[in-house]
């Protein structure tokens, strides 16, 4: 591998003419627009036309119990426009008109009460960048049917700001009992989904969120409140928000037993893996795309841990052999999506990228073998190995 200089003597001279023979052509043959009137305003904007990144959409038995995918290798920076934030619902997207919702927070509090959405808005805000993950993220990769993109394999990762209501603060309100251990959050929507989550964490960085991104949740993000539980795996991260019960243990609801749970090669199952660990993929070059022939090209991506900083990740372009740090890009917060970049010439041959992150608690992506020799592949939910992506000799970059 090559390596490049770092920002300031990477001119857009050294960088493109050693590999792009047809960039004099282009500016040659570039001509002055003509000066036509532009389109008139709109109320709400849309992306250009010429835009067409779209979330994938799995087939699926049942639309309603489904999820959909970030198409990651098209975006810039660490957030995720909100209509491409991916959705995994199990039963639909529920129509909820914001006047008429209530949080009720009640169990072993103090006083229980009821929140409409003008009485949480009174409460003094706070605004985090945040990425959600579904634990079932690049269980494909696990079982060795690697995703063939980005956003195949990893599209169950996407990241917002959240704006809201510390849990802690409502909490507070109410009065929480001695007794109390836990809190039962349970969804709005049809199959009333609900997950226990541990008292500890509630009074911590939950947040109740009703923005995203500046505006208000997206339907498919839990329109008009969620719960935003940071680095935790996305299934506890409660949709359509409606009640909040606080008690004294876990109440072993159906995604808390029949599923999230890691069944191990011993037979026995791992209860409430409710951390998300680092994890992180090259977004480009990567499967699905081709490279434009020899030359410079940016190898970026994504690194995001649920234990807290990306510190470091580290980009390898011959299979592993070799290793060489990648920059962090733009904003690195804790339980974000942090973006990483690094130059790189590629000489035509045959490649093999992968990227490996490290985060703030000393914590490093695995191999999947690794992954594999501790859980075996019983069990698919919080897999975390590193992703390899081969460069073919024709510039095609593909899962194999
Ligand atoms: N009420 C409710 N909350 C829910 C779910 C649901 O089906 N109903 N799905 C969960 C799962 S499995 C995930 S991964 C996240 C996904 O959040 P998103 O759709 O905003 O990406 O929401 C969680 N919260
Ligand atoms: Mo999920």
């Amino acid at each position: 591998m090559t390596p490049l200089p770092d920002d300031p003597a990477l001119t857009r001279r050294s960088f493109l003419t050693s590999g792009a023979a047809s960039v004099g052509a282009l500016v040659v043959g570039a001509t002055e627009p003509p000066r036509r009137l532009g389109a008139p305003r709109r109320p709400y904007g849309e992306r250009s036309p010429h835009e067409t990144a779209t979330r994938y959409l799995r087939p699926t038995a049942t639309p309603d119990t489904a999820s959909s995918r970030t198409p990651l290798q098209a975006l810039y920076g660490i957030i995720t426009p909100s209509a491409l934030h991916f959705e995994r619902h199990q039963s639909g997207v529920p129509d909820i008109d914001p006047a008429h919702h209530e949080l009720l927070l009640d169990g072993l509090v103090d006083r229980p009460l009821v929140f409409t959405m003008e009485d949480l808005r009174r409460f003094p805000s706070k605004s985090q960048i945040r990425f959600i993950e579904c634990a079932g993220n690049t269980s494909e990769d696990q079982v060795g049917r690697p995703g063939i993109d980005p956003q195949r394999s990893h599209g169950l990762m996407s990241c917002s700001e959240w704006t809201g209501v510390p849990l802690r603060t409502l909490l507070g309100e109410a009065g929480v009992s001695p007794r109390a251990r836990w809190v039962l959050a349970e969804g709005a929507d049809a199959s009333r989904h609900a997950r226990s989550l541990p008292l500890e964490k509630a009074l911590d960085d939950v947040l109740v969120a009703y923005g995203q991104n500046g505006e208000a949740l997206r339907p498919e993000q839990g329109y008009p409140l969620r719960l935003i539980v940071p680095g935790w795996e996305g299934n506890t991260n409660i949709k359509w928000l409606g009640h909040v019960r606080v008690v004294d243990q876990p109440y072993m609801t159906r995604d808390e037993t029949a599923s999230y749970t890691d069944l191990m090669p011993d037979g026995k199952a791992r209860w409430f893996t409710f951390l998300m660990d680092p994890k992180s993929v090259i977004t480009r070059p990567a499967g699905g795309q081709t490279l434009q022939g020899p030359g410079c090209y940016e190898i970026t991506g994504l690194a995001w841990s649920g234990r807290g900083t990306i510190r470091r990740v580290e980009v390898s372009t011959d299979g592993g052999e070799s290793w060489e740090d990648a920059r962090l890009t733009g904003a690195v917060l804790p339980k974000a999506a942090t973006r990483f970049s690094l130059a790189w010439r590629w000489d035509g041959a045959t490649a093999t990228l992968q990227s490996r992150c490290t985060d703030d608690t000393g914590a490093t992506q695995p191999t999947r073998e690794e992954v594999v020799a501790v859980r075996g592949l019983n069990g698919t939910d919080h897999y975390n190995g590193i992703k390899a992506w081969y460069v073919h000799r024709d510039g095609s970059v593909r899962h194999e």
